[in-house]
């Protein structure tokens, strides 16, 4: 009997979800960052076997929208929340139960669900103890406690998955690994790199768009654009003397060349477009 399915992964911001997502799949597809609202969009990441065919897909926190941007990114939950044939609703153990659970209720699920106790590398035994207990209490879905980061119990996970898919042929070609192109995730690494290096409102009013992607005989020649609201903040990216674009470059460009597996140059520019987050042509012009 053949198993393919779609497994979404839900939670609030920072739970781990993107984390957990690479894990799964082996690959580092999604972006993570110690700040909320790094994932922007569905990512699917397809894992196939002889015997299964999973898709999952990351998606963004739940948030109260407040851009156009954010409602953009509450879609990319809402289609998730549809087509899951199973929901790994994530919480960090260290985060207020309570609060997480209603979360999880108010999405009114019709998926079989799997309770991810995310973050158990940080709690001791007796704290995590009573976390599960809680969320055992709440009786809608089978607890498992992992750690996305320190990869424990990631295939016990796995093999309840497995076990809880249904009955299908497979959806994608067997070599396919995401539904998203190099370039989406190449915008996505350098997105990455900002998140990384800069603190305050800078990672969240900038967007990243790949305008050129050329494969040469020896390298690949990239050119991308990074988005910023102002032109202060566009100051703040370039750096004394260029010095702060140069960092998210080079550590972008190993990135990069670690996924495409080739040599890569990158040539990045940024621009000032006010309220692009507000904007519908922009946000489609940068992938949203
Ligand atoms: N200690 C610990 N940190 C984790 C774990 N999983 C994720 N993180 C960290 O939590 C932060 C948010 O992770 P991310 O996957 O981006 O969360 P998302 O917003 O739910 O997608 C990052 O700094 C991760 O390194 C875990 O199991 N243990
Ligand atoms: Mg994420």
């Amino acid at each position: 009997m053949h198993k393919a399915g779609f497994v979404n992964i839900f939670g609030k911001a920072n739970a781990g979800k993107s984390t957990l997502m690479n894990a799964l799949v082996g690959e580092k597809l999604a972006i993570v960052s110690p700040k909320v609202q790094t994932t922007r969009h569905r990512i699917t990441g397809v894992v196939t076997t002889v015997d299964y065919q999973i898709v999952f897909s990351d998606t963004p926190g739940i948030i109260d929208p407040r851009y156009r941007l954010h409602e953009k990114m509450m879609g990319a939950v809402k289609s998730a929340l549809e087509d899951a044939d199973i929901a790994m609703l994530m919480l960090d153990a260290r985060d207020n139960v309570a609060e997480n659970l209603e979360l999880f209720s108010s999405l009114k699920l019709k998926a079989t669900c799997l309770l991810v106790v995310n973050k158990a590398d940080l709690l001791k035994k007796e704290a995590l103890d009573e976390v599960v207990k809680q969320c055992e209490a709440w009786g809608k879905a089978e607890v498992v406690v992992i750690s996305a980061l320190k990869q424990q119990g990631i295939p016990e996970l796995l093999a309840r998955i497995v076990s809880l898919l249904p009955e299908s042929e497979a959806f994608y070609p067997e070599d396919t690994l995401t539904d998203k192109s190099t370039r989406f995730f190449v915008a996505e690494m350098i997105r990455e790199k900002i998140f990384h290096l800069f603190d305050e409102e800078i990672p969240y009013h900038t967007a990243v768009a790949v305008t050129q992607y050329q494969e040469k005989n020896t390298l690949i020649k990239i050119t991308a654009e990074i988005i910023v609201t102002r032109e202060t903040q566009k100051a703040i990216i370039l750096g004394d003397k260029g010095s702060s674009i140069k960092k998210i470059g080079t550590l972008a460009r190993q990135d990069i060349e670690k996924f495409v597996g080739q040599k890569v140059f990158l040539e990045l520019f940024v621009k000032v477009r006010g309220k692009w987050r507000d904007n519908d042509i922009y946000l489609k012009e940068y992938g949203y």
